[in-house]
C-alpha cells in the first residue's frame, strides 16, 4: 500500500494525524489476528468526509498503531497518553440543576461493549459473531422483570417491522457506508439482531459497530430513571458476560471515539429557534463538550427542529460525568432557546 492521497478540503482526524512519515512507520505492521494500518484507515479513505476515519479490528490496535490512534484519542476526548480512566455509575452523584424537561421529547443512554479475548468486529469471524449472538442472546433471553423480553434476530425479521425499529429510533440502520468500508458490515444480517423489553426501554443491539450496544430510552426527561435503568441493565449483562476493559482506555470499542464509558448520553430536543442560529447552537455545544446529531441519529438531518444533543467525550471522564456534561449543556441550549423566544 502506498500512501492515500487525501482531497484538498478533507478534514477528518485521519487526514490530520496520518502524515507520509507516521504511514511509512505503520504500514508494515500487524496485530495477532492479521489487522493492519491499511484496514484500519480504509472506511476514511474511501468516505473523505469522515469525521474521524480510523477504526480499530482488535484490542491490540490501540498498541500496535498507538501513534495514530493516540493522536486521535487525544484529540477527540482530551485525553493524554498518561492519563488513566475511572468509573462512577452513582445516579445520585447526578445534578439536575434547574433542568427544564419541557424542551425534551426523549431521553436514551447507550454503552458500546465488547466481549474479552475476541477480535472486534472488524476482524472477527463468522462463526465468532455467530457464536456472540448465540450466548448473548441466551443471557438476555433469561431476563426477568422490567428487563424481560425477547431477541429479535435481523435475520428473521420483515423489512416492514426492520423499518419500523428504525423510524421509532429503537433500530440501527441499514447500510452504513462508514461500517460497510471498515469490514464492520461483513456477512449482513448473519449475527445481527436487536434485543427489548417489552416497553422498549431497554434494547440491546448485537453486532453492529460494536458487539453490544446496551441502551435504556424512554420519552420525556427522567435522566434518572434512564441512568438508573442502565446500569441495573450493565451490571447484570456484565455479570454473565467478560467484557474488554483496559486500565488505560477503559471499555474497548471499534472506533476510538467510543472508548472509556462507551457512553452517549442524548436527548430528543425541539429546538427551532437555535435551528436558525446554528452559529450560537455551535458554539454552546463546543463550551459544554456537546455534540449535535440530526433526529435519525448519526449523519443525519433535523427534522422540524429537533435535534439528538449527546455527550462528546467519553474517555477520561466518568459515566456520571459524561451524564453531568449532556444536563449541563442542555440547561445552557434551553436557557438561549427561550432567550430567542423572547
Ligand atoms: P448511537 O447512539 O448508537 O451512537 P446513532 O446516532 O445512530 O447511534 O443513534 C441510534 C438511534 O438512536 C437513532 O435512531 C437515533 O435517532 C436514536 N436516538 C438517539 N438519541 C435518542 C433520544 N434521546 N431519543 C430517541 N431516540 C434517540
Ligand atoms: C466517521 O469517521 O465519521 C465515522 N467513522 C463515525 C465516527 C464517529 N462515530 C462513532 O461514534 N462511532
Amino acid at each position: 500500500m502506498t500512501y492515500p492521497t487525501f482531497p484538498e478540503n478533507c478534514t477528518s482526524m485521519l487526514c490530520k494525524h496520518l502524515t507520509p512519515e507516521l504511514f511509512e512507520q505503520l504500514k508494515d505492521k500487524k496485530t495477532a489476528n492479521g489487522f493492519t494500518l491499511e484496514k484500519a484507515i480504509k472506511s476514511g479513505i474511501e468516505n473523505v468526509d469522515s469525521e474521524i476515519g480510523v477504526y480499530a479490528g482488535d484490542e491490540e490496535s490501540y498498541e500496535v498503531f498507538a501513534e495514530l490512534f493516540d493522536k486521535v484519542i487525544e484529540e477527540y476526548h482530551q485525553f493524554s497518553s498518561t492519563d488513566v480512566h475511572e468509573s462512577n455509575l452513582k445516579a445520585e452523584d447526578l445534578n439536575l440543576r434547574n433542568l427544564d424537561t419541557s424542551y425534551i421529547l426523549s431521553t436514551r443512554i447507550r454503552i458500546g461493549r465488547n466481549i474479552k479475548d475476541m477480535p472486534l468486529g472488524a476482524s472477527i469471524s463468522k462463526e465468532q459473531r455467530d457464536e456472540i449472538e448465540k450466548d448473548v442472546s441466551s443471557v438476555l433471553n433469561g431476563f426477568e422483570g422490567e428487563l424481560a423480553g425477547a431477541y429479535h434476530p435481523l435475520l428473521e425479521m420483515s423489512q416492514e417491522v426492520q423499518l419500523q425499529l428504525i423510524e421509532d429510533h429503537f433500530l440501527f440502520k441499514d447500510g452504513d457506508r462508514f461500517l460497510e468500508s471498515s469490514g464492520l458490515a461483513r456477512h449482513w444480517p448473519h449475527g445481527r439482531g436487536i434485543y427489548h423489553n417489552h416497553d422498549k426501554t431497554f434494547l440491546v443491539w448485537l453486532n453492529e459497530e460494536d458487539q453490544l450496544r446496551i441502551i435504556s430510552m424512554q420519552q420525556g426527561g427522567d435522566v434518572v430513571e434512564v441512568f438508573s435503568r442502565l446500569v441495573t441493565a450493565m451490571k447484570e449483562i456484565e455479570a454473565k458476560v467478560p467484557f474488554a476493559y483496559s486500565e488505560r482506555l477503559g471499555y474497548i470499542s471499534s472506533c476510538p471515539t467510543n472508548l472509556g464509558t462507551a457512553m452517549r448520553a442524548s436527548v430528543h430536543i425541539k429546538l427551532p429557534n437555535l435551528a436558525n442560529d446554528m452559529e450560537q447552537f455551535k458554539a454552546i455545544a463546543d463550551k459544554y463538550y456537546l455534540q449535535i446529531r440530526g433526529t435519525d441519529g448519526e449523519h443525519s438531518q433535523s427534522k422540524g427542529g429537533v435535534f439528538d444533543i449527546s455527550n462528546y467525550r467519553r474517555l477520561g471522564i466518568t459515566e456520571v460525568e459524561a451524564v453531568q456534561d449532556m444536563i449541563d449543556g442542555v440547561i445552557a441550549l434551553v436557557d438561549a432557546e427561550k432567550s430567542l423566544e423572547a
